[in-house]
Formats: C-alpha cells, structure tokens, sequence
C-alpha cells in the first residue's frame, strides 16, 4: 500500500525522491508528496491523485534541500485529498506513515485537550503531534521517538524529518515494511527493496519494533527495547531498471502475456522433467508427517489456494482448511500442533495474511510461504519457501503472479502426495508431463484475444455477471469475477454451477451474462446440466470450454471461446487466460483505469 522512500543525500534530493515514488505508485495513487528540509525550513509539495499531478507541482515550484522523506497515499482514514496527504508537518517535524494507527481516537482526544490544533482527518497526525511535542518539549529526536513509539497501537511504517536536524531521518516499523539503504555518503530508506535500487543494492530489513536513525555517514539500528542492535546488511537483488510496458498498452495485458514464459520459469525450479519428479526445497522438513493442511491467502492468492485446496486432497488425499487471512486469526482456528500451515500472497507484506502467519506459528505450526518476492517479511519468516519467479508484477489486478501460485501449489500437491506414498513413480511424471504441457496450453488460449476482445462488447452493457464453473473451476469462476469487479467495475458473482438453483438463479434474466467455465472432463455433463437450466430461463451464455466441450454444448450460447485441449490438472492455470483477457478487454471498452483501478492498491499493507 502506501509507499515511503527518504534520503538522507548529498545534494538536492527532491528529484530522486520523485523518481523512487514512481516505483511505488502501484502501491497506492490517492495522493503523493515530497518534504525536504531547505536552509532550516520543512518545505513541502502535495497533491491528489496520480503522481503526474505532483509532478506538475514540482515543475512549478520546485523543491531543494538534500534531506527528505515521500509518500504515496492509499487512504484509510480520511478522504484522498491535499490536506490528508503526506508528508504531514506539525511544527519543527515532518512525517509519513504507512499502516494504521488503530489507538489513534483517544491520543487525538488528548492532544486536542491539550489545545494542539489537527490539519488532517487522519490517523498519522497524531504521530507527528506527539513526536512535535516532545521536541517541543526540548527533547533530541532520538529521545522524541523513543518516548512515542510505545503509544502507538496498530501497524506502522514511518519516517521522520527534523527541521532542525537537516542530516537526519528516523525510521521505524511495527507491522509494516521498512528497509534502510546504505550508500556512498549517503543513506536511504524505503518501504522495499525496489524503492531505493537505483541508489543501492546494500540494504538491511528493519525488524518488528526497530527504528532505525538514518545519517549521511551512517545509521544506527535500535530494537524494540531501544538498544543498539546489528541488522543484517544484504544485496537486494531488486533491479533498478524501471519496469517497461513494451509495446503492450498496459502492464496488465503485457503481465497476461508474459505468463506462458513465466510459468514455465517457476515450474523449473519445482519439477525435473527429464526423471518425471516433482522436486520441492522441502529442506529437513517432513512432508510424510504432514496430516492436514492449513491455507491462508486474501483475494487472488485465496483463490489459489482454493484450487490447491482440490489438488492437495484429491491427490495427497491430506485435508486441507482453507481461510481468508482477515477472518482466520479472529475465528479461533483449532490447529494441532505440527500442521503445516501454507500462506499465499504476491508481495509476502499482505498484512492480514502475514498477521495470521504469524498467529500460526505461535500455535506451533509449520510454515510454508507462495510468495513472489522473495525478501519479504513472509519470505524471511518461513520454513518452507516456495518462490514464484513471475518477476515484477505492476498490475493491480494480479494475473501471472495467480498462475504462477497455481504451478508451485500444483507441484507442491504432488510433492506432497509422493510424500504420503500416494503417487506411483508412473502417476508423477504424469503429473509432471502436465505441468510441462501448461505454458505451450497458455499459449493457444492466448491465441483467443482478438476474439474474446471482440467479444468483449456483449459484456460491456450488463450491470451484473455471473461466473459458473464446477471443481477447480469453481475458485476460477470467484476468480473470473473478482477480476470483473476489479478492473471493469461491473458487479459479477462466481459461484459453483450446481449451486445455481439454491438461489442466484433467480437474478437470471437477459441482461445477465453467464459465464461458464467448462472443460471437456469428468465434470463436463453436471455443468452443462446447470448451463441448460439457465438457458431455460432466458439466461445469455458464454460457454468457454475446449472443442469437445463446444461441439457438444456451444448451441445457443450468446458466444463461445475455444480453449485448447487439457488435462484437468491444469485446466485452470489455461482457463485463468481467458478470464483475464475478458474482464481486460470489457475494462478497456469501458475505459476504466486497467493498471490502476480505483480504490485498489497491491501489496495490501494494512488490515
Ligand atoms: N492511515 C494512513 C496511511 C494509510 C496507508 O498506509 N495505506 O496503505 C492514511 O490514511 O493516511
């Protein structure tokens, strides 16, 4: 969510702080700004929305100083306007935060008793109110923060400016990302790695509770108890190249593109297709002594784990729990001790999801991570890390990142299987031949764009949609919707094609396009079953199945789509293709923002 990038520079820094917000702005684009400390005065530039309008206000009046600290707001408390945007200065400090200041009601209630007067609506200000007032007080930064941080409930990331102190920023974290850069006479802070990788590729992580004091010549790391502690200083490996869209129009149809060479990438760090063996970094831990899966996951990444959901017990024949992040912590989960507890997430900052890792590993599980980057906080907290090698994905609305998930977790099933004696060395190269099939099957569905783009147009009018599939193809039904809403903000529903008739199929009607995910298969017949009954009522389907399927039910559907051939292992990383390219092409038609939805930001880093 929010991005934070700092400098504590050697000349004017207003520039590269801009550019350094410009590798966040996938993070949240309600609101950006810039404060630098200029010939002893905080001076700062704000505005609302996309970065370009803070650009144009640089361009007008630009800022100097070699000190400062930027922003990009995704906003929780209060509207995305100019006077809720960081960076937010209270006297002789400046700040930015990430995450939410849950006790921030009563600490307002006591500075406004105190007669201190608010600028903004949101939960930050009442940070840089205590923090002034400290200093206010006569005390040094150091001793200001210290005193602070243990007031503050919630999720943070933050970073201070001192006007009076123009060769410093504090940084602190609890809960939220922050990472410290250290350069050639000068340093660096940023909410990742990618932030300050045109500056350097020396960076140290920030754990839970540290602050960090931030010099030209050096930093100092504090944890939470305020001592002097030795974080671990690591070459990120982020490139410092920005991300081009090529000569795709927007990063999601280039990252839709990109996904047969992506799979195949991470399925090579996940199968030997020469031995036809699944080969997971298991390390020393026992999957044979796994008795019951646990999957936390938000959004796309849930959806995923559904899936996995279906492949782990159909093939491991292991049960599997399956939670959204934000309810799992809170519902009490009974866990047995030594589950293998398995967290999905793109970035690995999702906070719900990190937040829940973290309830399972105190109730003694075993954690296993999906994640796309491999230094973050999920990454570096797990026992067993399953990388995805998607590389950048700047879409908000994830697409390879999802595909890739579905090969580790496919690969992972199987591993897991071998591991319960469940799979003949025959049954495993099956499986592995599969997997191997999926990229060039991603390619032939990528094949179909022009037509689902001309297509796209008897979607665009419909107010509501709905999605069916049955098995896998259920979660890729929840998936195709979710991407609907997303990106072309029409109201679409997934739900299980037999389920149909228990309620949602009295919404049908000719203005609800239904859209039907049916591969050829052993669930081909009962889906159609539930395709005719809609049709009985009027109901206007899109049949999107391979040319079994539509021979045999593509009559007097409003329109098909021609997937190729599959086995039903990776029927939904092929069918993902088309269910991406149709809310894509409805989004364009619509002229919606593709990349950058409304409301929507990736890396969800507050709860
Ligand atoms: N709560 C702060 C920061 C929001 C945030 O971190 N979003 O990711 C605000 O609303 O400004």
């Amino acid at each position: 969510m929010c991005g934070i990038v700092g400098i504590v520079g050697n000349r004017d820094v207003a520039q590269r702080l801009y550019d350094g917000l410009k590798r966040l702005e996938y993070r949240g684009y309600d609101s950006a700004g810039i404060c630098t400390i200029d010939h002893g005065k905080l001076e700062r530039r704000r505005a609302e929305g996309k970065l370009d309008n803070l650009a144009r206000e640089l361009a007008q009046d630009p800022l100097h100083g070699t000190t400062g600290i930027a922003h990009t707001r995704w906003a929780t408390h209060g509207a995305p306007t100019v006077s809720n945007a960081h960076p937010h200065i209270v006297g002789p400090i400046s700040l930015v935060h990430n995450g939410i200041i849950e006790n921030f009601k009563p600490l307002r209630d006591e500075l406004i008793a105190e007669g201190r007067k608010f600028e903004s609506e949101t939960d930050t200000e009442v940070v840089g109110h205590l923090i002034a007032r400290e200093v206010e007080g006569g005390a040094a930064p150091q001793d200001a923060v210290a005193k602070v941080l243990p007031r503050l409930i919630g999720a943070f990331a933050i970073a201070i400016l001192f006007r009076d102190h123009p060769d410093l920023i504090i940084g602190a974290r609890m809960g939220a990302p922050l990472t410290v850069g250290y350069g050639e006479d000068e340093n660096y802070l940023g909410s990742d790695a990618l932030a300050v990788a045109p500056w350097t590729q020396k960076i140290a992580y920030l754990d839970e509770g540290d602050w960090a004091v931030i010099r030209r010549d050096r930093i100092e790391i504090f944890d939470r108890e305020n001592r002097l502690v030795e974080r671990e200083i690591v070459e990120s490996g982020a490139s410092s190249a920005p991300v081009e869209k090529g000569n795709y129009r927007h990063y999601m149809q280039k990252e839709i593109f990109e996904q047969p060479i992506v799979v195949a990438q991470t399925l090579q760090s996940y199968v030997r297709p020469f031995e036809g063996e699944v080969a997971l970094p298991v390390g020393d831990l026992d999957l044979s002594s796994v008795n019951r899966v646990t999957i936390v996951a938000c959004g796309t990444s849930f959806y995923a784990g559904l899936i996995a959901k279906y492949w782990i017990e159909h093939f491991a024949r292991v049960p599997v729990d399956i939670d959204v992040a934000s309810e799992f912590r809170y519902r009490e989960p009974v866990l047995e001790a030594g589950g293998l507890a398995l967290f999905i997430s793109q970035s690995g900052e999702t906070a719900d999801t990190l937040a829940a890792l973290r309830h399972a590993r105190a109730e003694q599980q075993r954690i296993a991570v999906v994640v796309n980057v491999p230094t973050s906080s999920m990454a570096r907290e797990a026992d067993l890390l399953l990388p995805t090698h998607a590389g950048p994905e700047i879409g908000v609305a994830s697409t390879k990142a999802f595909t890739c998930q579905l090969a580790v977790l496919a690969a992972l099933a199987a591993n897991l299987a071998r591991a319960k004696g469940r799979l003949t060395p025959d049954d495993e190269a099956a499986i592995v031949g599969h997997l191997q099939e999926a990229p060039a099957a991603m390619n032939a569905a990528l094949d179909h764009d022009d037509e689902i783009a001309s297509m796209a147009h008897l979607v665009v009018p419909a107010r509501d949609v709905l999605y069916l599939g049955r098995g896998p193809e259920y979660p890729m039904a929840l998936e195709g919707a979710l991407k609907l809403k997303e990106i072309s903000y029409i109201h679409a529903e997934g739900y299980a094609a037999g389920e149909m008739k228990h309620g949602p199929i009295a919404l049908i009607d000719d203005n609800v396009p239904v859209i039907v995910l049916a591969p050829s298969g052993p669930l081909f017949e009962k889906t159609v079953s539930n395709m005719q009954e809609v049709r009985a009522r009027g109901g206007k389907i899109v049949l999107i199945s391979d040319a079994k399927g539509i021979a045999e039910a593509g009559e007097g559907c409003m329109a098909t789509i021609e997937m190729p051939q599959v086995h039903p292992l990776i029927a939904p990383l092929v069918y993902a293709v088309p269910v991406q390219l149709l809310a894509y092409h409805v989004a364009v038609l619509k002229g919606t923002d593709v990349d950058q939805p409304r409301n929507l930001a990736k890396s969800v880093t507050v709860e």
